[in-house]
Order: structure tokens, then sequence, then C-alpha cells
């Protein structure tokens, strides 16, 4: 049951940009309507359920109402005017609407439920990142960040937390969202049904850049999934140009290591997102730029203008050779 075919159809010039805003939700990645996982597929469901269930109360509430201004007044006695009043103003809304309640409750249980789960997943919400640590079959403990890979198919329970503000955590393809709350910890359990690339969002006002905050989710094979999470479990690469290498230097000498970790060198901050392989990313700063040598001199260089309130200074004083030579020991970092 899905929206297609009203997608498809061609409005009058007029309503044509009212439509597109309200229409534009959907397909694509970031679309509840067009479900990829368990979650999603029943709240789109329930959705088509409630929206019909509106639909037809306000047909009956219609019709009524038409009638009633057409009808001579003598056509119904005292009697039969009460009993249409009775159901169609109340009876008829009560078991609608009952259905629908218990049918909405009973698929909760099955959406928080967190057995049978795959894999564990924790991920913290920040002023404007996302924080996100997997465990190896090893017991090794992998962290990134504004990235999270899948294997399709299995159940993944998410840990989400946060240590500054109310953040949301949702990914609108693969299910609902929840709530990432100081000094608490919510679970929610997903399970991907479909390969693919997805996008998720913070559902929350969290401050300045909300907006500017979201991640990449790529679905995938176990066996490609396996293989992604035994390279983010490698320390990172030496640099091998000279270029790559005068970049780690002014990395380390710039103090970029206060903030950020790049496992296997000096630099372990933990304030900023860990970079040790920041150039396998599908994107930069939380989905604001795209993963190339020139979107990271922006960022090194412009990042409060590029997202206002950042929790990190701009280097755009520095030479623009060092910024340059940074980039390219950043994006080298796969
Ligand atoms: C005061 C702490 C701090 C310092 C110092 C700092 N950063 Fe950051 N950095 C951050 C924070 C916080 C973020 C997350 C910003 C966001 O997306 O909202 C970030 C994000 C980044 C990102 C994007 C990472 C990603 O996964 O999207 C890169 C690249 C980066 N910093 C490079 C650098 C470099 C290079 C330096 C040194 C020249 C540096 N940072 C210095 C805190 C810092
Ligand atoms: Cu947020």
């Amino acid at each position: 049951m899905r929206l297609i075919p009203m997608c498809n159809f061609t409005p009058a010039p007029g309503s044509r940009l009212l439509l597109l805003t309200l229409l534009a939700g959907c397909e694509g990645q970031q679309s509840a309507l067009n479900p990829a996982g368990v979650g999603a597929q029943s709240i789109a469901t329930l959705f088509w359920w409630m929206g019909g269930g509106a639909l037809l109360i306000w047909a009956v509430v219609m019709g009524i109402a038409l009638y009633a201004t057409q009808a001579h007044p003598e056509a119904h006695g005292i009697r039969s005017a009460r009993w249409l009043i009775l159901g169609g103003g109340i009876i008829f809304p009560v078991v609608v609407l009952t259905a629908l309640l218990i049918y909405g409750l009973t698929l909760m249980p099955k959406l928080s439920s967190s057995e049978n789960v795959a894999l564990r997943i924790a991920v913290s919400g920040e002023q404007w990142w996302w924080r996100v640590r997997y465990r190896t079959e090893a017991g090794d403990e992998v962290e990134l960040a504004n990235e999270i890979r899948l294997p399709v198919g299995e159940r993944v329970a998410f840990s989400l937390t946060s240590p500054d503000v109310i953040h949301s955590f949702w990914i609108p393809s693969l299910g609902g969202k929840v709530d990432m709350i100081p000094g608490r910890t919510n679970v929610l359990v997903l399970e991907p049904t479909e390969t693919g690339t997805f996008r998720g969002a913070c559902a929350e006002y969290c401050g300045t850049s909300h907006a500017l905050m979201n991640f990449v989710v790529q679905v995938m094979s176990r066996e490609a999934f396996d293989r992604w999470l035994a390279e983010q479990a490698e320390p990172a690469r030496s640099p091998t140009t000279d270029l790559q290498q005068s970049g780690q230097r002014a990395f380390l000498s710039n103090g970029c290591g206060a903030c950020h970790q790049v496992r296997g060198t000096e630099a372990d901050g933990t304030v900023g997102p860990d970079l040790t392989h920041v150039g396998s990313r599908l994107s930069l700063a939380a989905g604001t730029l795209p993963s190339d040598v020139d979107a990271f001199e922006r960022w090194i260089g412009h990042s409060s203008a590029i997202k206002p309130d950042v929790k990190m200074p701009a280097f755009g004083m520095l030479p623009g050779a060092q910024l340059n030579a940074i980039a390219h020991y950043l994006s080298g970092l796969r």
C-alpha cells in the first residue's frame, strides 16, 4: 500500500507547489511511508489504517450533515432523529476509534521487544553529531561517527543516550524514533529488511545546528558488514605520500588531537568524533558535507560558518598549504 500512484499524477500548476511539499515525503532515503524495516512497516500500515479511519468518519459525518440540511424537518420523528445522532455521532466514532486504538496497542510489544537481538550498537547524540560505538566479536570497542552500517534481516538493539541535551534518534525508513536523554539509556530495536542507503536525523530540537545533525545508514549483507567492521577495528593507516605525512605532522602539532582520536597515533581526544577511518565515511560533519579532500579543507578552515555554534574552532588562521595537507592526510584515513 504505497503512495506511488498519487506521486505520479500531475496537478494544476497553482497547486503544484503545495502538493510537492506535501508529497515530498512519499519516497526516498528518509521516508516513513517507504518502509525498509519491520518497525517502519508496522508504523506505515498503522498510518494507512488511521488515515482510512479518519476519512471514513469524515465521509459519514459530512453525509449526515448534508442530509440534515436537505431533509424536511417533518421527514423524521424525534425518535429516529435521536438515533441518527446517537449512531452517527457517538456509536460509530467510538467503534472505529476503539478498533484503531486496539490495533495500535497490539503493535507496541512487537516493536519494543529485544529478544533475538544479533547486534548491539551504542549511539550518543551530541551537539551536533552522533557518536557510534560497536563491539567486535573479539570484544574490542570500535568508535566512529555519523554513520551506521547494519546487516540485513537481523535484529539490532540501539542503546541511546546523550551527554548534553535531549536529542531524538530517528531512521524513518527503518522504524520509530526514540529520545536520547542525558542520564538515561533508552533502547530501540530495529530490523532492516532491505539493503540500501538510508538517512537518519535528529527529531528533537537540540540547539542552533539541530537541522545539521544527520547520519547515513547503510544496510548490507552479513559478509560485507563483517568485512567493514573488521576494517573499522584496525588502527589508522600510516600516511604514505609526502603531502599526507606533512598533513599528519600539522594535525598533531595544531592541537587537533586534544579533541580527536586517531587510533595508532598520539591523538587521543574524545571531545569530537573519532577520526581513525574518517576518510572512509560517506559524509562529513553529520551529513553536512560530502567526504572528499575539498570538503575536509573547507570544514577545517570554516567549521563555524558551515555549522553555526559548532563545538570545534575554525582553523582558518592556518596557512592554506597546511590546511590542504591535513585534508589529504584525513581523507587518506580509509
Ligand atoms: C575543541 C575541540 C576540537 C578541536 C581542537 C578540533 N576539533 Fe574537529 N571536531 C570537533 C567536534 C565537536 C566535531 C563535531 C562537529 C559536528 O559535526 O558538529 C569535529 C568534527 C571534525 C571533523 C568531521 C568528522 C566527521 O566524522 O564528520 C573533522 C574532519 C575534524 N573535526 C577535523 C579537525 C582537525 C583537522 C582539527 C585540527 C586542525 C580539529 N578537528 C580540531 C572538535 C574539535
Ligand atoms: Cu539533536
